[in-house]
């Protein structure tokens, strides 16, 4: 299995997931602004039309990309590993809930704040709104080691690498406690660290 990504963008969730399983993969570094593959310097758009991270490549050759279908794909390989729950039962629907909550209102809300074009007023705009997801999710987090309650899954290896877009925009999560904690916490796990390493974000 292939795994085409760029440093600290979204496809570190997959990659953590990757690590966290123990699967065999290549990692593939894209180089998003020319939309080349970084070592041979092949279009990126050749392999994937829609041009962005992350996608998989699997062993039958074909491609799998969206950030929540890659992350079922992955934990269905492993289902003993607790990352996603069994097909059809209401733990699985409450993570695909957290899946999406995450792709649409917290990925997708961070869109306004990487665009250069952006004025400063919607990229506040955009920062409200993100509060109040923070505000929710620290909440939720009050009582809870990990999203689903004490075991780590799919949903929180893609909430810790979207959460983690904070400290570039210097948003501050001081003010979100249970939230700061949860972030220490997923930072904490072997395979975060591993991919940190990977990506060439750790210090
Ligand atoms: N809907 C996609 C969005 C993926 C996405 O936003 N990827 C960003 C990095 S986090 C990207 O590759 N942007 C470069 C581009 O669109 O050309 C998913 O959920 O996987």
């Amino acid at each position: 299995m292939k795994l085409y990504y760029s440093p600290g963008a979204c496809s570190m969730a997959p990659h953590i997931v990757l690590n966290e399983l123990g699967l065999p993969y290549e990692a593939v570094e894209v180089d998003l602004k020319a939309h080349k593959l970084v070592k041979t310097g092949e279009d990126y758009y050749r392999i994937n039309p829609k041009g962005y991270v992350p996608a998989i490549r699997l062993d039958d050759g074909s491609l799998l990309t969206e950030v929540a279908a890659i992350l079922q794909y992955l934990a269905d390989r492993k289902p003993e590993t607790g990352l996603l729950a069994a097909p059809g039962s209401m733990e699985r629907y409450r993570i695909i809930e957290w899946l999406t909550f995450i792709s649409s209102e917290l990925h997708k809300g961070f869109s306004p704040l990487w665009n250069p074009a952006m004025p400063e007023a919607g990229k506040q705009l955009a920062i409200e709104r993100l509060k109040q997801r923070f505000a929710l999710l620290d909440q939720h987090l009050a009582d809870k080691e990990f999203l689903m309650g004490p075991k780590f899954t799919v949903a929180d290896a893609y909430a810790y690498t979207i959460l983690n877009w904070s400290y570039f925009h210097k948003l501050d999560l001081g003010t979100y406690k249970h939230l700061q904690a949860y972030m220490k916490r997923v930072a904490a796990r072997p395979s975060v660290r591993a991919t940190a390493h990977a990506e060439k974000l750790a210090a």
